[in-house]
This record gives C-alpha cells, sequence and structure tokens, in this order.
C-alpha cells in the first residue's frame, strides 16, 4: 500500500492526499471517521480524521498501536493521543485508491501521512506516483503541474497531458516520412514552430526571471516592492542599502515571474558590497529580461553601460521618480537623460522606455505592462503543442538538425523516441 500527498508541498488551502492499494478503502476507514462502513466507488464522504502528534518516534509508534487497536476494535478511538479532528473530504476514486482531501497545512498533512504510514502505508512523494497516462510527454506534463503556479501555466501542462504535443511530434514524423519536398518542408516549419515555444514552455515551472539593476539609490528595490505590492526589499536614501539579490514571486498576465532586486553597481565601499555586486552581476547574466533602472534625477551612466553589455537577455529601461519632474512625459526628457540613442532596434523591443514612480504618477503600471509585452507577446495560443523539458528541446533540436541535413528518416525515429514508453 502506498500514500502520498499529490498536491505540491506547500502551505495551501486544500491537500489531496491519495492511498493505493488492496486494502486502501479498509485502512481508510478505519483511521477516519467518516458516517459510512463502506466507500462506494465515486461517492464523497465527508468526516473527520484524528490528528496525533508526530513529533517524535514514540508518536509514531504510539500511532502503530492505535492502528492496530483500531485494526481489531474497529473504528474506536480513545482519543488519548488525539491532538483535534481534521475535517476530510474522502472520495474512493479507484476500486484500489482512497483520495482524502484535507486542509493544505504542512503539518495535518504530515499527520495523516504519519497514520498512514502506522497503519502500513509506505509513503512516497507525489512524484513517484504511479501514473496513469502511458505516454512519457503526458507523465512529464502531470509531474510539472505540481510545481506550476498558476492557471495559465497549468493549462499549458494540460494540453500537453490532453495530446497536443505528442501529436505535434506525430504530425511531424509523419511529414519526415513523407514523398514529396512539400511534405518535408512543412516538417521543418513544424519543428522550427516547437522550438519557439521551447523556451517558453521551460519556464512555466521555475518562472521567468526579470532582474532590476542599475546604480545604487536608483529606486530598485521601490520599485520592486511596489511590484509584488509588499516590503520585501528594504528602501533607504543611503545608496548601497541592497547588499544581496532578493528574489520575489509574482504573476504577470497569469504567468509566473520570479522578480529580483539587486545590490547597486558601483565603486564599493566595502568587501561586503563587492561581493553584492558580483552578486548583482551573476543574476544579471541569468536574466530572461533586464530592467536597467535609471533615476529621472541623474540619466543614464557608464554603470548602465556596463550592465546593458554584461547580459545578452533583451532589455527595458525604467526611468523611475517621475513624480520628481513635472515634464518626464516629454520628448525632451530622453535626451535629457541621455537614452534616446538607444533606440529600440538596438534593445529588439517594440517599447523600450517606460517611466515609472513609486511615490505618485505615473505609478508602476507602464513598467508591468512593458515586462508582460516583452516576456509573454509571442506566448502559445491555447492548445498550442509546447515542450518543457530540456530532453524535449534537445531531441526537437537534433531531429531539426537531421532534418536540414536531409536525414528525414532518423529525424523521424528521434521524433517517435520522444514519447515512447520506456522500454519500447
Ligand atoms: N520621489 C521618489 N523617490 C523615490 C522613488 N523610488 C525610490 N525613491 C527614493 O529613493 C531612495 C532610494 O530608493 P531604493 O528603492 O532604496 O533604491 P535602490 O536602487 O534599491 O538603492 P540601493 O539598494 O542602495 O542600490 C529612497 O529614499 C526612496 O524613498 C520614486 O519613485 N519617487
Ligand atoms: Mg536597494
Amino acid at each position: 500500500m502506498i500514500a502520498a500527498r499529490l498536491t505540491a508541498n506547500i502551505p495551501a488551502g486544500i491537500a489531496t492526499i491519495a492511498v493505493r492499494g488492496s486494502h486502501a478503502a479498509s485502512t481508510v476507514l478505519k483511521l477516519a471517521r467518516l458516517r459510512t462502513r463502506h466507500l462506494e466507488q465515486g461517492r464523497i464522504h465527508y468526516g473527520h480524521w484524528p490528528i496525533r502528534s508526530i513529533n517524535s518516534q514514540a508518536s509514531l509508534a504510539r500511532q502503530k498501536s492505535d492502528a492496530e487497536v483500531s485494526q481489531t476494535e474497529g473504528n474506536r478511538d480513545d482519543g488519548r493521543q488525539v491532538l483535534g479532528d481534521e475535517q476530510v473530504v474522502v472520495c474512493r476514486t479507484r476500486v484500489d485508491q482512497v483520495e482524502i482531501h484535507c486542509h493544505g497545512g504542512s503539518a495535518v498533512c504530515d499527520a495523516i501521512l504519519a497514520s498512514l504510514q502506522a497503519a502500513g502505508c509506505d509513503v512516497i512523494h507525489a512524484e513517484e506516483w504511479p501514473s496513469d497516462q502511458t505516454s512519457p510527454i503526458a507523465q512529464a506534463a502531470e509531474a510539472n503541474l505540481l510545481y506550476t503556479r498558476t492557471d495559465r501555466a497549468a493549462a499549458v501542462f494540460l494540453d500537453q497531458i490532453a495530446g497536443a504535443l505528442t501529436n505535434a511530434s506525430r504530425d511531424i514524423a509523419d511529414d519526415l516520412l513523407g514523398e514529396t519536398p512539400q511534405d518535408w518542408q512543412r516538417a521543418l516549419e513544424g519543428l522550427q514552430r516547437l522550438l519557439r515555444h521551447a523556451n517558453f514552455g521551460r519556464r512555466l515551472t521555475s518562472g521567468w526571471k526579470v532582474v532590476l539593476a542599475g546604480p545604487p539609490n536608483v529606486g530598485k528595490s521601490s520599485l520592486i516592492n511596489s511590484i509584488v505590492g509588499q516590503t520585501r526589499s528594504i528602501v533607504h536614501a543611503t545608496a548601497g542599502t541592497t547588499r544581496d539579490w532578493i528574489d520575489a514571486e509574482t504573476v504577470i498576465l497569469g504567468w509566473p515571474i520570479s522578480i529580483t532586486d539587486t545590490a547597486g553597481i558601483r565603486e564599493a565601499q566595502d568587501s561586503i558590497e563587492q561581493q553584492g555586486i558580483e552578486r548583482a552581476l551573476e543574476r544579471v547574466k541569468v536574466a530572461d529580461l533586464l530592467v536597467l533602472v535609471v533615476d529621472i534625477t541623474v540619466g543614464w551612466t557608464h554603470t548602465h553601460e556596463v550592465l546593458r553589455e554584461a547580459s545578452d537577455a533583451p532589455k527595458l529601461i525604467c526611468v523611475t521618480k517621475a513624480d520628481l519632474q513635472a515634464d518626464w512625459s516629454s520628448a525632451a526628457t530622453l535626451s535629457r537623460l541621455r537614452i534616446s540613442k538607444f533606440d529600440s532596434a538596438q534593445l529588439g523591443l517594440s517599447s523600450s522606455v517606460v517611466f515609472a514612480s513609486t511615490a505618485g504618477e505615473p505609478g508602476c503600471d507602464a513598467l508591468i505592462q512593458a515586462i508582460g509585452r516583452q516576456l509573454f507577446e509571442n506566448a502559445p495560443p491555447p492548445g498550442a503543442a509546447v515542450p518543457f523539458t530540456d530532453l524535449q528541446q534537445e531531441a526537437l533540436s537534433r531531429a531539426l538538425e537531421l532534418a536540414q541535413r536531409g536525414d528525414t528518416a532518423t529525424a523521424a525515429q528521434v521524433l517517435h523516441q520522444l514519447d515512447s514508453p520506456v522500454g519500447h
């Protein structure tokens, strides 16, 4: 018998714990207090689960003996070690599987799992849970759903579970094995389309990395706090306040974002600051989008130039403290800030400069919208095939390379292997 918390192991409103094995139903019936003596498949039952301390081996042993007692004496519980009762909703989803829905706090889930363990279940990680999917792509998508923070990202994985990527790679393989140059051309275009979405797919669980960087005191920490809506980073008039980078998670246009505040870059005053600056430059290098923060009262500096060259990532320029200058939106402002020489083409952006203020007008909406536009303008449409693992991306790149060399048969084979059940 196995048991696992199927929902992600993070504090959440609701968690789902599953028990599988020929004795799953009888075990749950013995441990839970339900108003039934029989778990009918597909029926929902409401009840309570006695929660006992799980803090020591002794209590685990006690639970074991409790479980043994209840196995011999039915649903009775003398309540000695019971700390409280958790409300649960229980459903037998298969003959050999029962799902327990409870509150999503770690303590409650751990306590329920501990009592299942004491009753003879092997407690495993959700990723080890046997999947009902036969396709490796669907299995991987199912595993990734565990780590998905937003509905929109989850929808992409659900599309892949429903077969979007499986079907697309099968169609491309058929075209690769086709007879005509048109078939091969269609296959090449299909592979290129999938690969265009691969970088997108690989960010769905980790989130896109947006890094705020610039000289000290320009307002980076104020911006991150405004964007995530909480005081995540210390703001102070003293230059060099932020010493190390700080990550905060947020959501833009329904996609998961990890936004990083970094130490202001300047000639360091001490070795701690120097380390902070080095760490800031490391973050800049792994950014999916770099926001160069410019103080409206200072303008573009040599530091911005250094940062611009340090990263290949797409960039946005955010001019902060716009509230301090009445004519911030005038065309003359950009040239006074020495920004106008960086035209859109150079930065690879349609609208590369945004103005923001965390202390008044114009606020931070334009920055948030620009981040969304920059990262998600070419988001795959609903239902699209989206590769989402390194392995898939590598296989598709290899298939494209082979197809471009004219070896369409091997390319088709690579695609077939992408979704072949292990051992086939
Ligand atoms: N008027 C005005 N002041 C701002 C704005 N943003 C930040 N400030 C002020 O500028 C100072 C520096 O702000 P921070 O957010 O700490 O700047 P930082 O870039 O993180 O600074 P370091 O951590 O030292 O690199 C603080 O006194 C803020 O209150 C703004 O939009 N308008
Ligand atoms: Mg700071």
